[in-house]
């Protein structure tokens, strides 16, 4: 039987992540763990990352779209951390032997021109930080079995963070309309789903100034340089071997992926 703390289960979630294999919600024995006691397993689980030598690259929300919250039947975003290790390069297909089961979901993906420090961010301020603004693509592979969780243990898993995609291509977000940038979700080539960046809490800014503000609720902030994933558009789609799934966005382009 485990013992619960923080350090057991942050390796818990690592060792799934290593075997690719899913597992029980950690609050089906670990009831006690709440949303900040998560928060402080998600740092620990990047911490030990950090020490096989993976860089922080940035920051991603998870569950800022109401697709997929009611999907998860949570109502409340959250924040996590990319690395290094996540990046999928062009034309790379999203590695199915690596990964439990990976779902795939497109994003609106800035690049931090400062830092951006909390509380009492606004949206216009956000923006103000932002550099460029690019297409994206998430790949998300919760450790816990059929997506089936918690937020705290959502929170703990790192927001199921998995690997990621950034089009080449950065944007100046001055003249863009982020709200209405649309994205079309093809598979195989038949459109599966559309969004607008108004999904994302009415406007991909809103989502960045929140990650700022609960940031800095444990001391932190976004820095000069950072990726922010904004969170999935469009609900996230399982991906298959063999799959080629393109979004399409209208103003950001294209990316392409396949699943291997
Ligand atoms: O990026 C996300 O929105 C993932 C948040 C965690 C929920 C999920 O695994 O779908
Ligand atoms: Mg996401």
């Amino acid at each position: 039987m485990t013992e619960w703390n923080v350090a057991s289960a942050a390796q818990h979630l690592l060792d799934a992540e290593a075997e690719q294999r899913d597992i029980t919600p950690i609050t089906d024995e670990w009831a006690e763990l709440d949303v900040e006691t998560a928060y402080r397993v998600q740092d620990e689980v990047i911490r030990l990352k950090q020490a096989e030598g993976h860089t922080v690259t940035g920051v991603k929300l998870g569950l800022t779209s109401r697709a997929k919250q009611q999907r998860m039947g949570i109502s409340s975003p959250l924040t996590a951390v990319i690395t290094d290790a996540m990046v999928l390069g062009a034309g790379v297909p999203v590695p199915l032997d690596e990964l439990i089961h990976p779902r795939i979901e497109p994003e609106i993906v800035f690049v931090m021109g400062r830092e951006l420090k909390g509380p009492g961010v606004t949206a216009a301020a956000a923006m103000a930080a932002v550099e460029t603004v690019h297409a994206g693509f998430e790949v998300i592979d919760s450790r816990f079995k059929d997506f089936k969780f918690t937020l705290p243990d959502v929170i703990a898993d790192n927001a199921s963070s998995a690997r990621y995609i950034v089009s080449a291509r950065g944007f100046d977000p001055e003249g863009l309309d982020l709200a209405l940038e649309a994205v079309l979700v093809r598979v195989n080539g038949s459109v599966i789903d559309t969004a607008t960046g108004a999904a994302v809490q009415g406007h991909p800014g809103e989502a960045l100034a929140l990650a700022a503000n609960s940031l800095a609720e444990r001391g932190r902030s976004i820095p000069a340089g950072a990726l922010v994933l904004t969170g999935g558009l469009t609900d996230a789609v399982f991906v298959n071997p063999g799959d080629q799934i393109s979004a399409e966005f209208t103003t950001l382009g294209t990316i392409v992926t396949a699943g291997s």
